[in-house]
């Protein structure tokens, strides 16, 4: 076993999925926490909790189930206000992940201050959760989208920054970590030459704010989005963090009930944060959820599960980059998070994931909803093994028995 500051053995009993053989009896090896995490039985328990106990709407209930559920869910925002360093509760909004956290702000912020002549600086390794929506909203406003340039291995050019980054960029959206490449971002270096230059900094947190501690004070952070399931929580709730001013500064993106004051027949008045940005009936029990599941890793502790993930990611490293046609794309060890995706020459990487599946080992292949990065890899897809807390040494050495395994069927070994 790791020699790790917490017990991978114990912690995994906490995760009622993990003790479940999949068919055949194979134990499941589960090495798609980038796609969605594993739950906790904490944080199952507290949907069930929630539904049986005090399901009601919120902000709305004069009665006690409602008021209940309320505090609960308002005891939520506060837990995610306080593990991301934020200042006040109310620049936190809930939405249902990632995805429309960035596209409400590309929208609401997006729409009422680019011009035509301003700029956007992404990268290629972005997710397209975190680039479509800029590329529609700068088609509309008539702004240029410009890019980070990569690396060889992957990084951001951060010699190249001084030339794509102006007094025309207003807004910088970088990802914490790729969620193929595995590459860590140096957002606090990122972040100061962005103000330099008075831009704003979105981070897609998707992939970083699970594996880490996050605090948007330290580096300067404008926005943050991440999404609840990744971070063992339910799906279908999400985070975005922004600044009060910036917030308040910004039209609603969806309207209808709950984000209002007041309702003419010809116009309204919107409600202050965070409804304003929370329009209709969100997920409920699920936002209750993800504040069980900051618990569950504040109880961990944030230090001990990267330094976990970090072991397991370098022995994935080294013991994958022995085996004879396997590239792995992406940074060196010293880079990267607990993300390791590859190639295996001769074999297409969807082939390599159903005979990793037939071994009980469950990864995911394909372009991982970034073509742009794949395009520069010269590469059509890409099997990636993404690790969690719960994840053992054991697993990784799992993962290369059946690469092994599947070379052979290839006839490659
Ligand atoms: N940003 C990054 C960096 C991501 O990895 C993902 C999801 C998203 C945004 C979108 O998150 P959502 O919760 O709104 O869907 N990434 C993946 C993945 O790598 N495999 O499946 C989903």
């Amino acid at each position: 076993m790791l020699e790790t500051p917490f017990d991978v053995a114990v912690v995994r009993r906490d995760f009622p999925i993990l003790g479940k053989p999949l068919l055949g009896g194979m134990p499941l090896v589960y090495l798609d926490s980038g796609a969605t995490a594993q739950k906790p039985r904490q944080v199952i328990d507290k949907l069930v909790e929630c539904l049986e106990n005090y399901n009601a709407n919120v902000h709305r209930g004069i009665h006690a189930l409602g008021d209940r559920v309320t505090t609960e869910m308002e005891a939520a925002r506060e837990k995610v206000r306080r593990f991301i360093g934020a200042a006040e509760a109310e620049e936190i909004i809930f939405t249902s992940g990632t995805t429309m956290s960035i596209n409400l702000v590309a929208n609401a912020w997006g729409r009422k201050f680019l011009k035509a002549g301003d700029e956007l600086l992404l990268n290629e390794m972005e997710h397209h959760a975190n680039l479509v929506p800029w590329q529609q909203i700068a088609r509309e406003r008539g702004a240029t989208l410009r890019f980070i340039p990569l690396t060889a291995d992957g990084r951001l050019d951060m010699s190249s920054l001084d030339d794509v980054l102006t007094d025309r960029t207003k807004l910088v959206a970088v990802t914490g970590l790729s969620n193929v490449l595995g590459t860590i971002n140096p957002i606090d270096a990122i972040a100061t030459k962005a103000k330099s230059h008075g831009a704003l900094v979105l981070v897609d947190g998707a992939q970083s704010v699970p594996h880490g501690a996050t605090n948007v004070t330290s580096p300067d952070i404008d926005f943050l989005a991440f999404s609840g399931h990744k971070l063992y929580g339910p799906t279908g709730i999400g985070v975005l963090y922004g600044k009060r001013r910036l917030l308040e500064g910004m039209d609603p993106f969806l309207c209808g009930g709950n984000m209002i004051r007041r309702v003419r027949k010809e116009s309204s008045d919107f409600a202050e944060l965070p409804s304003k940005f929370e329009a209709g009936t969100i997920h409920i029990a699920e936002a209750i959820g993800l504040g069980a599941a900051i618990d569950y890793v504040e109880s961990l502790g944030l230090a001990a599960i990267a330094a976990h993930e970090e072991a397991l990611m370098r022995r994935a490293y080294s013991q994958l980059s022995k085996i004879p046609g396997l590239t792995i794309v992406g940074p060196g060890p010293e880079h990267r998070g607990a993300i390791v995706s590859f190639t295996v020459e001769g074999v297409h990487p969807h082939d390599m994931a159903e005979l990793l599946d037939r071994k009980g080992v469950a990864v995911r292949a394909g372009h991982h909803c970034t073509m742009p990065l794949h395009e520069l890899l010269k590469v059509t897809a890409t099997t990636r093994a993404s690790f969690a807390l719960y994840n053992t040494s054991a697993e990784v050495d799992a993962l290369c028995e059946a690469i092994q395994y599947a070379r052979k069927v290839f006839r490659l070994a």
